[in-house]
């Protein structure tokens, strides 16, 4: 009896083993392959006369390429209107308040980076769904084009892999000390509470980070060239936002900076002179 229920027991311990090989065999082989979802791609066209953007664009993480067909760099930058606001009532408080401060509080603000003539620059941003612009601010009167993100009910493509965590908080630049020269692609997110921009610049031989803050915090015309070359800039960036932008960056020591006003303090102060700068060095 005994002999008989080991037996069955082996039996069983027998088929289980084997089950859990077979499974530990097959399962890879056998797993669904994931469907990953292809990033949603759109093209907008910035030249020296008008900005394209497609009227209607998917919700969530889309690839945008900002194509300048210009003889001057564009800068096209990206703002989701704020429930009941339309695009005319936007260009109506643009026109009335030269500071810009009006419009700005009716949107929430993207970011965008800044495109050479003749040059391609892909970006990913992460839009919710609702009522966007498009704004270019160039020699003549602003560009603007409106578009609508709807969410659509298909898998969710990957985030863009990032090689450089760029977070803006109140007021500091998290970033690595440290990054490889090349292009890195930045995932960049506003984890603060205000609105935070991002320059890039690259200091010149022996040109310190006081030199460009003295320069920059001076009422007066500088004598001379800038200690620095602007090499990235990420427009502004309101709170909860999120882009990714593959930055090529050769060696060096740069500094970031991010100039914007804070309007909580009074009279407004910049983050820089808040502390929003730091040192950034592209190894090769
Ligand atoms: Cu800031």
């Amino acid at each position: 009896m005994f002999q008989q229920q080991r037996a069955r027991w082996r039996q069983i311990v027998a088929v289980m083993v084997l089950g859990l090989l077979a499974v530990a065999c097959v399962a890879p082989a056998a797993a669904p392959v994931a469907t990953q979802a292809p990033m949603p791609a759109v093209v907008v066209e910035a030249s020296d006369t008008a900005l394209t953007v497609p009227a209607d664009v998917p919700a969530g993480l889309v690839a945008v390429t900002v194509n300048n067909s210009g003889q001057a760099p564009h800068a096209p930058f990206f703002a989701r209107l704020n429930d009941g606001v339309t695009e005319e009532k936007f260009m109506e408080a643009l026109a009335a308040d030269e500071s810009g401060m009006a419009a700005i509080a009716l949107v929430a603000l993207l970011g965008g980076a800044q495109v050479e003539p003749g040059a391609r620059q892909q970006m990913t941003f992460d839009f919710k769904p609702g009522n966007y612009i498009a704004l270019d601010f160039g020699e003549g009167p602003p560009q603007i084009a409106s578009f609508t993100t709807t969410a659509g009910d298909g898998p969710v493509p990957a985030e863009p892999a990032a090689t450089v965590n760029a977070d803006l908080i109140d007021f500091q630049f998290v970033l690595p000390d440290q990054i490889k020269a090349g292009a890195q692609t930045w995932k960049i997110e506003n984890k603060g509470s205000q609105w935070h921009e991002m320059g890039i610049f690259k200091l010149n031989e022996g040109a310190t980070v006081e030199d460009v803050m003295a320069m920059m915090m001076s009422e007066e015309e500088p004598a001379g060239p800038p200690p620095f070359e602007e090499m990235a800039f990420w427009a502004p960036m309101s709170e909860g936002e999120r882009a990714w932008l593959t930055v090529d960056l050769p060696a060096g020591t740069y500094t970031v900076m991010c100039f914007l006003p804070d309007f909580a303090s009074d009279p407004p102060t910049s983050h820089l002179e808040h502390g929003m700068v730091r040192t950034l060095t592209v190894t090769e």
